[in-house]
Order: C-alpha cells, then sequence, then structure tokens
C-alpha cells in the first residue's frame, strides 16, 4: 500500500471526537484532523492542546443553526484523530502534507484543528499549488523572518505559502496588526487583498465576490476581539465581533471550499475555557454552511 493512502500511520484517535462525530470517515464527506502543533508560535506555547480541548468542550455546545437550518451533529461528518506529534515544522508540514493530500485525493473536505498558524502550510500543502485563500487574522502573517532567522513560524507562514506557489491570492479579513514591510510588500506583489477589521459587512462580501475556483479558509481565533476569544498568543484589541464573523463565514455558502482550518487556540492562556467553545462553535457553524 502506498504510504500516502496509509493515513491511519501517522492518525492518533483521540476520544471524545468533535460533537461525537465517528472515527471511521470512509463515508464522510468532511473529515476533521486535529494538529497538535505549536513550535511555530513565537511568544508563549499551548496551542498544541487545542484540538483535544475543542473536542472536550464540543461535547457541550448546541449544534443546531437557525439561520442555515442545519443540525451540525447530523451532518457526514467523521473526526479522525490527531495528527502525529511533531516538534520540527518541515516534519510537520510533510506529515499533514500526506495525510491532508490522501484525504483530499478520496474527495474528502478536511478540516484541521490547530495547532498555531504554521500548521496551514501542511494543510495547504496537501491541497497542491494555486489555490485562493480566504484568511481571518488580526495579523497578516506575511514576515521573512520572525524571530530573526527563523524562516517557518506562525509569523511567516502566508509569506512562505505564496513563495512557495500553494497561494495564488490571498484575502486578509478582520487585519489591524500589520506591520509596515509586510503590508508594502504585499501591495508591492500585488498577491492579496488586505480587509481591514474596520470594513463593513458589505465591504467584506465585495471581496469575496472577487474570487472564482477553490478557496482554502482559515481562521485564525485573534481575528475575534480578545474579549471574546482570549486564548491567544498574541492578543489585539479592535478585533470582529462573534456576529460579524459568523455573517462572513455564512456569505460563503455556496463556495468551492477546497479545506479550512482553525488555528492559534490557546487553552493555556483561557479563561474558562471561552475561547476553546467559541472556536467549538464556530467549526459547527462552518460545517452546517460547507456541508450537506
Ligand atoms: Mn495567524
Amino acid at each position: 500500500m502506498l504510504v500516502s493512502e496509509r493515513t491511519d500511520f501517522y492518525l492518533t484517535i483521540r476520544c471524545p471526537t468533535f460533537l461525537n462525530f465517528p472515527t471511521d470517515w470512509s463515508s464522510a464527506k468532511a473529515v476533521i484532523i486535529g494538529i497538535p502543533f505549536d513550535t511555530g508560535s513565537t511568544w508563549k506555547p499551548g496551542c498544541r492542546l487545542a484540538p483535544s480541548k475543542i473536542r472536550e468542550v464540543s461535547q457541550n455546545i448546541e449544534t443546531y443553526d437557525p439561520v442555515v437550518k442545519k443540525d451540525a451533529a447530523t451532518l457526514p461528518v467523521a473526526d479522525a484523530g490527531d495528527v502525529i506529534e511533531c516538534v520540527l515544522p518541515e516534519r510537520m508540514i510533510s506529515t499533514v502534507g500526506k495525510v491532508v493530500s490522501a484525504f483530499y485525493s478520496k474527495n474528502k473536505l478536511v478540516v484541521s484543528l490547530g495547532g498555531d498558524h504554521t500548521v496551514t502550510l501542511g494543510a495547504l500543502k496537501g491541497l497542491g499549488e494555486g489555490k485562493a485563500l480566504i484568511m481571518f487574522d488580526a495579523h497578516l502573517d506575511y514576515r521573512d523572518e520572525y524571530p530573526v532567522g527563523e524562516k517557518i513560524t506562525h509569523a511567516t507562514m502566508l509569506r512562505r505559502a505564496c513563495e512557495w506557489g500553494l497561494v495564488e491570492y490571498a484575502i486578509l479579513v478582520g487585519v489591524r496588526a500589520p506591520s509596515r514591510e509586510e503590508v508594502e510588500t504585499l501591495k508591492r506583489e500585488g498577491q492579496a487583498e488586505i480587509v481591514y477589521a474596520w470594513a463593513t459587512e458589505g465591504e467584506i462580501k465585495d471581496a469575496f465576490s472577487t474570487l472564482n475556483g477553490g478557496v482554502y479558509i482559515s481562521v485564525d481565533i485573534d481575528v475575534l476581539d480578545p474579549s471574546i476569544a482570549p486564548g491567544v498568543g498574541c492578543p489585539e484589541p479592535g478585533g470582529l465581533t462573534y456576529t460579524q464573523l459568523c455573517r462572513a463565514l455564512y456569505a460563503l455558502q455556496g463556495f468551492n471550499v477546497l479545506g479550512l482550518d482553525i488555528v492559534e487556540v490557546n487553552p493555556l492562556l483561557d479563561v474558562n475555557d471561552l475561547t476553546s467553545y467559541v472556536a467549538a462553535k464556530l467549526l459547527s457553524k462552518l460545517l452546517t454552511v460547507l456541508v450537506s
């Protein structure tokens, strides 16, 4: 059997699963995987604990979405467990790439639970080159090196994704903490549109309307205001409200979504598991929007 077929070799089942979904993914349309990786965090570690914590709190959320009129818990989704633990970013990217590629080749929508934002590089690699990306994030993650000398961290993720050809064009929503160098480089290279956190709902939808073809969605939980998502490594005031983010996600209904992730939840910095609850609700909502 090809290594790429042996997804079970790289995955460890975790219980409880998200919303008690089955671990058998054979008939599922979407497959959740956890990526317990946080050595790409440039400040406080702890994101590696998020997949298990988000699964734990998911046992206690309401799953019916009155807007989409679907119940996430009844959708054809599986939770295939966590990718084996990796410390070095290169190995994580390679391993996650193999797992995502194997599921993608079987027409599964892969939902990755980070982990710090570096994990998105692995998921994007598994889907191949030249995609559009919609990224919800307080930051641009477009530094060349951060910290000095480090090329693959959560602060350089988008820069590497563009350089490696994994992302052709990106729409960056909820931004409010960019560096001058990142803004100027992105503008010069023309590979992205920045939709700042103070944009209106209409402006966000207008940005989405420029996309056609397959798109990858990445939600860095720090796009939300730290008052509702305090468990993050780099809290930035002035973030989106939960309702603003939900409205943006509803606008993605009907898009050809190739994969998605929710990243940067840090249970070690959280208050009353609030950030994990918010992430669980967002994932539940995204499933109702994207899976039928
Ligand atoms: Mn990020």
